[in-house]
């Protein structure tokens, strides 16, 4: 036997795969299709890293299998390569971003060759190749075309170091995402995407794809649908009228004051007569400073300032109140100004409480039980109670009764209901004398009325129990006998403060509870109106739109996505397509003039003003007018680099299409993409962007579906040895070349595949690497050992089972990116196999199913075994479920739950089965005797308890 030598038989493998080209997607296929797509990297001047090795590797086993089981399988691949650290290398070294990229790509390449990744190489695609970029600029002119692309004067994020605008998200903490630098504002004109209007299409459709949970809420928060309503405010004495956003109009009963951001129209309206103008103006400015993260962040205390002598009317109570300007309210959301309602808004609470305002609680609390023995039950009627709770203190001591019930796990406050008849003080003083038989109380306080619907275990029926909350002090401590029974009820026990915290009371009682000792003066979730008019009593749920139509307003949707800055002021993006004419003003270039190319420039830096570099190429800039022929000039803005990845899907169909950006028919073969699989940084954005470009394009009928990626997936980061982040200032990034000349590549795929749960963040660990070359040594030595002249003999059937049952486990593993435990039983099948050889097709299946995983080794071995096709062309092995179920288990027999003896039985046997083979044991007969069987308790695959 050689030695397992992966130098040798990898790049055997790789150059066999070079030149017959198995993995080239067929366009006019018969089979049916699979789309794979992993996220094209940007090549930096890294070269590859282990973070891309994992995410590939996954791709190409799910693309591997699918070959096997009939598919025609595209698994592209290509290069996101603008952006800026390639400008920045420019900047530095004067060496053309162009030629950069190339060398870049070219070890890109080389890497990904390297480790046996099966991309169709044909399809190869970069988004800084004029013949690519002519089709995103296509694709820029239809936006424009269709009123989505237009320009806007905006305070824009700008990085004082990396001199470049940057987008909403390229903003982390205040500071550039790249350098750190914090962000300052500049106004500028700017190209921007109207993403919003399909906000709500990109929010619904969510419904629709099968995306891991986490990805979906990542884009449901991102673009940030909120339902309410616009209400309009009047100022007292004035015109004008402050209109506000809600999500809560039902809350508006409670609205003490109004607030507007440091940035409100109202604020330049010099009739308003503001007392304390100065300081507002001073307040004002200062508050502009303040970046958005700033503004918003809740462990922030909030400031403001009120506009003194201005009043204006609440349209549900017309009672006057003030207004204040705020910068906890932003002017981009909403209506930049809101309704405040300190007793149900924490935000609002925390400032009224600051700065005193009034609190009003227009809604109580409404608790719907849902776990526990008192939870709602479905099948019962729902019946509605007038209620009490009571608390009562002691005479003496600072303790108070709590109520543990005796044939019900509750514990509780007094509680009960209301006779007809009876006030609320009369009802508490009588359950309290009932349930205690204290007598002397007084009350001392009402407190805020809750309700609570919830199983009322005695008396079997859902009870929607309005309490009315009072609190007693004893007295004296005269307390006269129960009545027969009440003891058997519940024990009073009396409890201090602090453990009145930990009585596990059910959340009404412990509101009220918290309403008595002054925590919980805030309600933010619903309930029932109160203070409210005519409205009292209402849901507060069912009530929004009567109460919009009740003070005019609007019934309104609201987004927090904003528009899409498309434009940088650099040199290694797309130039935008268009001129700019002083007569015809925007003028698109002609389509059949594009791409637009960039020019050879001899300096890269951003100019000065903060233009494009390509502003001061006067021989580029200076053209012609398309419409006028006049004097004209180009755009001098480029895209940014989220543009070319917006579409890439799409130009892998058809990559060498010259005459559309894909052509119809192979769009519609390979639409939509079946699984896309990528990191987790790029779940928010750069899928909404492409999910974006699609839907538009779906639009203009130009690709066959509304959604790009039917399904999409994330790997977990893979963080240096120890836990830490890799990262080049740290020297802890392992270099996955290293690792592919050391051990081979398919020992890197293995280990990146078992190395972990899939979708969690792993350290790397050196030695565990090991591990995984050992394992493919030892199949490497069993597939010596097999005796291909023995190709026809019969199967060991011992090893049927654990083979069939393998099949279905790495089958079903693969499906659900549960690598790690596909390897896992690989391995346990291959030490079956060493304790008891397999047949030559047991092993072949054993190889098929490890092609995908290690498909250098898996086919060097298949190759021994005499096999003429490559085991990639091989069928993916189908289970055998019978032989599975054949499988022995061994069965306990007891007798009174000792264990008299065991038997050998196949797995998954029937009850009925089982125990008439126990009945016929002779050992059991004897030990049952003429003893009745009184039960006979069975468990499936483990044991079968005669109980005599
Ligand atoms: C009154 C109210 C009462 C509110 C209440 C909430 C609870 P979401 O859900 O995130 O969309 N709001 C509106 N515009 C704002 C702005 N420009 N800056 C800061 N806050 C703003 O949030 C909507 C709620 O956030 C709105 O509903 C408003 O406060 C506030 F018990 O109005 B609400
Ligand atoms: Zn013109």
């Amino acid at each position: 036997m050689k030695p397992y030598d992966p130098k040798k038989i990898e790049k055997k493998w790789q150059a066999t795969w070079e030149k017959k080209k198995p993995f080239k997607a067929d366009t006019k296929s018969k089979k049916p299709k699979w789309y794979s797509l992993v996220e094209f990297p940007y090549p930096s001047g890294e070269g590859l890293h282990t973070g891309h090795v994992r995410g590939y590797t996954a791709m190409d086993i799910i693309s591997r299998k699918r070959r096997m089981e009939g598919f025609n399988v595209l698994y592209p691949i290509g290069w996101d390569a603008f952006g800026l650290p390639t400008e920045n290398y420019a900047i530095k070294t004067g060496i053309q971003p162009a030629v950069i990229t190339k060398k870049n790509t070219d070890t890109y390449r080389k890497q990904m060759k390297s480790l046996g990744l099966s991309f169709d190489w044909s399809r190869e695609i970069n988004t800084t190749d004029p013949k690519y970029y002519k089709w995103t600029q296509w694709l820029f002119l239809q936006f424009l075309k269709h009123d989505l692309a237009y320009k806007k004067k905006m305070n824009i994020n700008w990085c004082p170091k990396d001199k470049i605008g940057l987008a909403n998200e390229e903003v982390v903490n205040g500071c550039c995402e790249r350098c750190g630098t914090p962000v300052e504002k500049r106004e500028k004109e700017q190209w921007m995407l109207a993403i919003t209007k399909y906000a709500d299409r990109l929010d619904k459709d969510l419904d629709d794809v099968d995306y891991l949970p986490q990805i979906k809420l990542q884009q449901r928060n991102w673009i940030g649908k909120s339902e309410g309503a616009e209400i309009e405010f009047e100022i007292k004495n004035n015109e004008s009228k402050i209109k506000v956003f809600t999500t809560r109009p039902d809350t508006i009963f409670g609205a003490t004051y109004l607030v507007v951001s440091p940035e409100h129209e109202i604020l330049k309206n010099n009739e308003l007569n503001v007392e304390n103008y100065n300081e507002v103006t001073a307040y004002i400015t200062e508050a502009k400073k303040k970046t958005e993260i700033e503004r918003t962040d809740h462990s922030k205390e909030k400031t403001g300032i009120e506009l003194m002598g201005v009043k204006v009317i609440n349209p549900a109570t017309h009672e006057e109140i003030p207004l204040w300007v705020a910068d906890y309210v932003l002017a981009q959301y909403g209506t930049g100004a809101i309704m405040a309602v300190p007793a149900h808004d924490e935000r609002d609470y925390s400032f009224a409480k600051k700065y005193n305002l009034s609190i009003k609680k227009v809604i109580e609390p409404v608790f719907i039980q849902d776990t526990g023995p008192d939870k709602i039950r479905e099948d019962r009627p729902l019946v509605e109670r007038e209620a009490i709770t009571a608390i009562v203190k002691h005479w003496k001591e600072d303790k108070y009764i709590g109520l543990k019930w005796k044939k019900v796990d509750w514990e509780t406050l007094i509680t009960g209901g209301v006779e007809p008849g009876q006030t609320a003080e009369e009802a508490a003083i009588a359950e309290i004398r009932q349930e205690t038989g204290y007598q002397n109380l007084k009350l001392v306080k009402v407190l805020p009325r809750t309700h609570a619907k919830f199983f009322h275990v005695p008396k079997d029926v859902n009870r929607f129990a309005h309490f009315h909350v009072l609190y007693f002090e004893l007295q004296n401590d005269e307390q006269k006998d129960l009545a027969a029974g009440e003891n058997e009820i519940h024990d009073v026990i009396w409890l201090t403060s602090a453990e009145m915290e930990k009585f596990r009371l059910p959340e009404s009682h412990r509101y009220s509870w918290q309403t008595l000792t002054n925590e919980s003066e805030l309600w933010a979730g619903n309930g029932i109106l109160t203070g409210s008019g005519s409205l009292n009593g209402a849901d507060s749920i069912k009530v929004k739109n009567e109460l919009i139509k009740l003070v005019n307003g609007k019934a309104v949707t609201t987004f927090k996505l904003r528009d899409w800055v498309f434009s940088r002021q650099r040199y290694w993006g797309e130039p935008i397509p268009v001129i700019h004419c002083p007569d015809c003003g925007v003028v698109p270039v002609p389509e059949k003039d594009l791409p637009v190319t960039l020019p050879k420039v001899k300096k890269y830096e951003p100019t000065d003003n903060g233009e494009s570099p390509l502003a001061d190429i006067t021989s580029w800039v200076n053209v012609k007018c398309p419409k006028c022929k006049g004097k004209a000039k180009r755009e001098t803005d480029t895209m940014p680099n989220w543009a070319g990845s917006s579409w890439y899907f799409l130009r892998y169909t058809d990559p060498k299409n010259s005459k559309a950006f894909a052509g119809a028919d192979a769009l519609k073969y390979f639409s939509p993409i079946d699984w896309y699989n990528g990191g987790m940084e790029h779940t928010t954005l750069h899928l909404l962007y492409s999910r974006f470009w699609n839907k538009f394009l779906f639009d203009l009928g130009l690709v066959p579906t509304s959604e790009p990626y039917k399904k999409r997936t994330s790997h977990g980061l893979i963080l240096a040895e120890g836990g830490e982040k890799m990262s080049k200032s740290k020297g802890n990034v392992v270099n996955p070349d290293t690792v592919v000349s050391l051990y081979g590549a398919d020992t890197l795929r293995i280990y990146e595949m078992f190395m972990g749960p899939f979708d969690q963040p792993v350290a790397w660990s050196t030695d565990s690497i090991i591990g995984s070359r050992r394992f493919i040594e030892r199949v490497w030595k069993m597939g010596h050992e097999i005796d291909v002249k023995k190709k026809h003999e019969a199967l060991n059937e011992e090893l049927e089972p654990l083979l069939h049952k393998t099949i279905v486990k790495v089958g079903a593993d693969i499906e659900t990116m549960s690598f790690n435990t596909a390897i896992s039983s690989l391995m346990i099948l291959l030490n079956e196999f060493e304790k008891h050889t397999p047949s030559t097709t047991q092993f072949e299946s054993f190889l098929c199913l490890l092609a995908p995983f290690a498909p250098h080794v898996a086919d060097e071995l298949w190759l021994l075994l005499e096999n003429k096709k490559s085991v990639h062309e091989a069928q993916w092995p189908v289970a055998n479920l019978e032989k599975i179920s054949a499988e022995k288990v061994t069965i306990a027999v007891q007798v009174n739950g000792k264990v008299r003896t065991t038997f050998q039985q196949h797995r998954d046997a029937t009850e009925k089965e089982t125990v008439s083979r126990v009945k016929s044991i002779p050992e059991i007969v004897k030990w049952v005797g003429d003893n009745q069987i009184k039960k006979i308790i069975f468990v499936k695959n483990r044991l079968v308890n005669i109980v005599i």
